[in-house]
């Protein structure tokens, strides 16, 4: 077996130019962790690891590039529905009601599948009034005065 796995790699490598490359990439590493400083951010969930990181990447480094800040939007989107459906499923568990009854028919857009967005697609409109008027409505915001109960993000706001 061992001989087997030899003369492939002789086979692959005849000039034992792949394993210089390999030596060479491999000091380069080595240098490269040298002046690298790592930090293993430890924590419950929820606590701020990947702000801290995210902040960190902001500080001393160039930041995020284009392709980065666009899977952001595209999550923020998400975040947002998905807020309003812990929120909704919140009313239903703690017995709220949405003061505004006419706006009941939004519950199922918001309940719905969240769409995924394509790179650079503006967010669906068709979720802003829901969004709004939902948000303005009194029961909602008592089930977000309730959100350190289950777990509701406090970004939200
Ligand atoms: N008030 C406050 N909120 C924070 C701070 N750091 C993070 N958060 C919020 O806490 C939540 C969880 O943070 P996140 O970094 O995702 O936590 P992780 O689960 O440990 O990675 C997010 O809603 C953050 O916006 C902070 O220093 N102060
Ligand atoms: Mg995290």
């Amino acid at each position: 077996m061992g001989n087997r796995a030899s003369s492939f790699l002789v086979r692959k490598d005849p000039d034992g130019s792949k394993s210089k490359e390999i030596d060479k990439l491999l000091k380069e590493d080595e240098k490269k962790m040298k002046t690298e400083a790592r930090v293993l951010l430890l924590g419950a969930g929820e606590s701020g690891k990947s702000t801290v990181s995210r902040q960190m990447r902001l500080i001393h480094t160039c930041g995020f590039d284009p392709e980065e800040k666009e899977s952001f939007r595209t999550t923020v989107f998400s975040n947002i529905i998905e807020a309003m459906q812990t929120l909704l499923d919140a009313m239903k568990k703690y017995d709220i009601q949405l003061e505004d009854k006419s706006l009941i028919p939004h519950i199922s857009l918001i309940q719905s599948a969240i769409p995924d967005l394509n790179p650079g697609q503006a967010y669906p409109h068709v979720y802003l009034d829901p969004l709004k008027q939902l948000w303005g409505d009194p029961g909602i915001q008592k089930a977000c005065q309730l959100g350190n109960q289950f777990a509701l993000h406090d970004n939200i706001q």
